[in-house]
């Protein structure tokens, strides 16, 4: 399903987020940036250590990720050119809205690095527990936000894994975006 605001192009999409072509994935990391299960182990798996190393060097130079804040690497052998690491809320326990300041800033962040495309994952959905219609409204609301400043960033992906995910996340997008 296609949507469009400010000249930049967005498509949600069913699938597996390491098998995406983008100049940028975004991963659904935690502050420490310890990798473990769901996007962020599959990203590892399938990019190399090489991300979790730079990563632990990442948190060894600036301490951890604030929860809705952003760390670049590189991406192994993802066919991305990096993947940027942005931490959402764990629900319940942080403000759910953590999750629409950590897509903007991933937005932001692949503005600054030149890039065209970026991919994001439906971000506190699994391990960190937020509804999936909270978490698709934080992220359209982020897009509609930041997307009309966008110069650079001409493409948006929402990758979700698996209908259920997918038809929530269209549900959501439909009425925030015609
Ligand atoms: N491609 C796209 N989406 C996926 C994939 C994939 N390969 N694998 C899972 N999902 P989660 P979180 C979906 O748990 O809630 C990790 O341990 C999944 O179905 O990856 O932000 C980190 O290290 C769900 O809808 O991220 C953190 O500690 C969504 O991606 C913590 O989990 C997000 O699920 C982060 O938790």
């Amino acid at each position: 399903m296609d949507f469009a605001v400010g000249g930049v192009a967005i498509s949600l999409m069913k699938g597996d987020i390491t098998e995406v072509e983008a100049d940028a994935i975004v991963n659904a990391a935690n502050s420490f940036l310890e990798h473990g299960g769901g996007v962020a182990g599959a990203i590892v798996r399938k990019g190399g250590s090489v991300i979790q190393e730079e990563s632990r060097e990442w948190v060894r130079r600036h301490g951890p990720v604030p929860v809705g804040g952003v760390a670049v690497t590189s991406a192994g052998r993802l066919r991305a050119k990096y993947v940027i690491h942005a931490v959402g809320p764990r629900c319940g326990a942080e403000p759910i809205e953590k999750l629409a300041e950590a897509v903007k800033n991933a937005l932001i962040k692949a503005e600054e690095l030149g890039l065209v495309s970026i991919a994001f994952p439906a971000i506190s959905t699994g391990v960190f527990g937020c509804p999936y219609d909270e978490a698709a409204r934080q992220m359209a609301a982020a897009i509609r936000e930041v997307a009309p400043s966008l110069k650079r960033v001409r493409r948006i992906l929402v990758v979700l894994y698996g209908d259920e995910t997918y038809r929530r996340f269209v549900e959501v997008f439909k009425k925030a975006f015609s």
